[in-house]
């Protein structure tokens, strides 16, 4: 049991060297933040790492977006009139000493938060110096005899909310970068996305570096040709959790499942290799892979399993990783046993690739002058509600998808627009809401703002009602966009009718993202209750003191329909707060 637990069930009130259930409670959860937040650091690291190695012609990667790197040098105030290599090389070196070298204050989060969010945020204490030494801080301060304040800790937890934010920017921003920016895109979800006629290739993890080549060499013809001489008519790449969701914003790779489905993708029988970057992987599938000819193939220092394949990943030799990758899917392919599954019936039908730019791109043949002012013009008189982004894992706590999924349901028949991300957007793939045709389920006014920008766009149909903008890094694309709403109303980004739910989380991660909406003015729903309960000076910090510090808070509810009802009840505050109809 989780210490807190064991604490108040046997009616203890202080440890045996005195630190008191709020110490102990909050102490936990600064270290559970802080794992999530190096995670997402971690992950932003790896790939400024790449773009300034890709600047300096160390490796095969292209700038693909240099339009993009330029805005983002020009929002960090950089010197870019040398040209392209010259800007990533500030961009990617910025990065870096933000989330590595000792300094006062990250300039992704200072550069990229609206600038009423950064004045509270500084008046709070709240802005990270760099991630490292944020880390270094709070490994000290939670070692046995330092830090005992319970408020200390939890702003502590909110810097490095801030702080995974800003990593989540840096990942997100320097993905398009190199890889190119999302646009809608069409793909399938289900396990049956593998195909018993191909070698399949499961790609699963994060960090889309290794990834990206894996895709591109899938079409390489001596792969293909020695794949079709093992008996296979091809190589079938599918995605799995977040690496998942980035190839398919990019490429339309399709999805074979999210976190809880990884080791039902293996039972199938039918994979020739897994290949795992970092995050989200199971030990387990090493267990479930033993009983087929599947190859665990890991790729990253940080996520390495006992029995598996590894094949380090370099930036420098990533083409090289990838074939050796493909070269091992394509030989195992004769190895596959009889013991194969495949669900029967077609896989769910799915529109992602849902990004800033491409909103602003359809805004704007609304309004070229002033994209942003339909969006706006369609919150004011009601036809979208508000928004509410649903974000994080699926879980077995609860009934896994069943949460996202009825409060999507349940927002959109409010007129409530629905963004989604990660596992979440998952789950609602695989319940067919990012469809056309589940515009059926939208309230009437928000079925006519989802037709307009469907015709708008020329898909010549509505479209879906709720946005797949990405994996769970690219939560930080909806920072961004609701940063650019707040400062375009000119009201702080805690004014606005929008709300998060991780109506399933589970990982620190999700803990460190749902730490930093709040910290930015977000209120955050959890479906799951966090383990914070033995104190109620931490409950009382997290779900009410924090709303007058911050401007977010948390709500924790574990029954989806009442959840939504409590979302609605605060777009509709919001609402009344800025004169809006409610
Ligand atoms: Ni994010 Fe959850 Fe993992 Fe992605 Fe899925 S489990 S917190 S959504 S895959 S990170």
């Amino acid at each position: 049991l989780p210490m807190i637990y064991r604490l108040s069930a046997a009616k203890l009130t202080k440890g045996t060297c005195g630190a008191s259930v709020d110490t102990i409670v909050a102490r936990n959860l600064l270290m559970m933040v802080g794992r999530g937040m190096a995670a997402h650091a971690s992950h932003a690291l790896h790939v400024a790492s790449t773009l300034l190695k890709t600047a300096q012609n160390k490796t095969s990667y292209k700038i693909k977006e240099p339009e993009k790197l330029m805005s983002i040098a020009a929002k960090l105030n950089l010197d870019a009139s040398q040209g392209t290599e010259s800007a990533a090389i500030e961009a990617a070196s910025t990065a870096i000493s933000d989330l590595v070298y000792d300094k006062s204050a990250m300039k992704f989060a200072t550069s990229y938060f609206p600038v009423s969010t950064g004045k509270t945020l500084q008046g709070l204490g709240a802005i990270p110096g760099s991630v490292g030494s944020e880390l270094l801080a709070e490994g000290h301060e939670t070692s046995m005899g330092t830090m005992a304040d319970p408020v200390s800790l939890i702003l502590h937890a909110a810097r490095l909310g801030v702080a995974d934010m800003a990593s989540l920017i840096i990942s997100s921003e320097f993905q398009d970068v190199l890889f190119g920016i999302p646009a809608p895109v069409q793909s399938k979800i289900g396990l049956n996305v593998l195909d018993v006629n191909k070698v399949n290739v499961v790609i699963h993890g994060h960090v889309p570096l290794l990834s990206e080549k894996l895709v591109e060499l899938s079409e390489d013809e001596e792969l293909l040709k020695s794949a079709k001489a093992s008996g296979a008519s091809g190589i079938n790449i599918v995605g799995c959790c977040c690496t998942g969701n980035e190839v398919l914003m990019r490429h339309g790779v399709p999805l074979a499942g999210s976190n809880l489905q990884q080791e039902l993708v293996i039972a199938t029988g039918l994979v020739e290799a897994f290949v795992a970057d970092i995050q989200c992987i199971y030990p387990n599938v090493e267990n479930v892979a033993a009983k087929f000819h599947t190859k665990i193939i890991t790729t990253m220092k940080e996520a390495r399993l006992p029995g598996a394949l590894h094949i380090q990943f370099e930036e420098e030799h990533a083409d090289k990783a990838a074939r050796e990758i493909l070269e091992t899917a394509v030989a195992n392919f004769q190895k596959r046993g009889k013991n194969t599954y495949l669900p029967k019936g077609e896989p769910k039908n799915l529109i992602a690739g849902f990004s800033v730019e491409t909103c602003l791109g359809v805004l704007s043949k609304i309004n070229p002058s002033d994209p942003l002012k339909p969006l706006i013009d369609n919150i004011a008189s009601g036809n979208i509600y508000g928004a509410v982004l649903l974000a994080g894992c699926t879980s077995s706590k609860v009934t896994a998808d069943a949460s996202h999924v009825t409060i999507a349901k349940t927002l959109m028949k409010q007129n409530v627009l629905v963004i989604a991300t990660g596992c979440a957007a998952q789950a609602c793939a695989r319940a067919g809401l990012l469809t056309p045709e589940a515009s059926q389920y939208a309230g009437d006014r928000l079925k006519g703002v989802l037709g307009l920008l469907g015709e708008t766009a020329g898909l010549g149909k509505p479209l879906p009602p709720v946005w797949h903008f990405g994996s769970c890094v690219d939560n930080g694309r909806v920072v961004i966009l609701a940063g650019s709403l707040a400062e375009k109303l000119g009201v702080p980004v805690k004014d606005l009718p929008i709300a998060a739910s991780a109506a399933e989380w589970m990982t620190e991660k999700a803990a460190a993202i749902g730490t930093g909406a709040v910290a930015l003015g977000v209120t955050v729903h959890l479906g799951v209750t966090p383990p914070v309960i033995g104190s109620p000076a931490v409950v009382s910090l997290l779900t009410q003191k924090s709303e007058e510090l911050f401007g977010g808070k948390f709500i924790v509810e574990v029954d989806p329909v009442k959840a939504s009802q409590l979302l609605l009840e605060h777009i509709k505050e919001k609402r009344g707060k800025l004169g809006l109809a409610t």
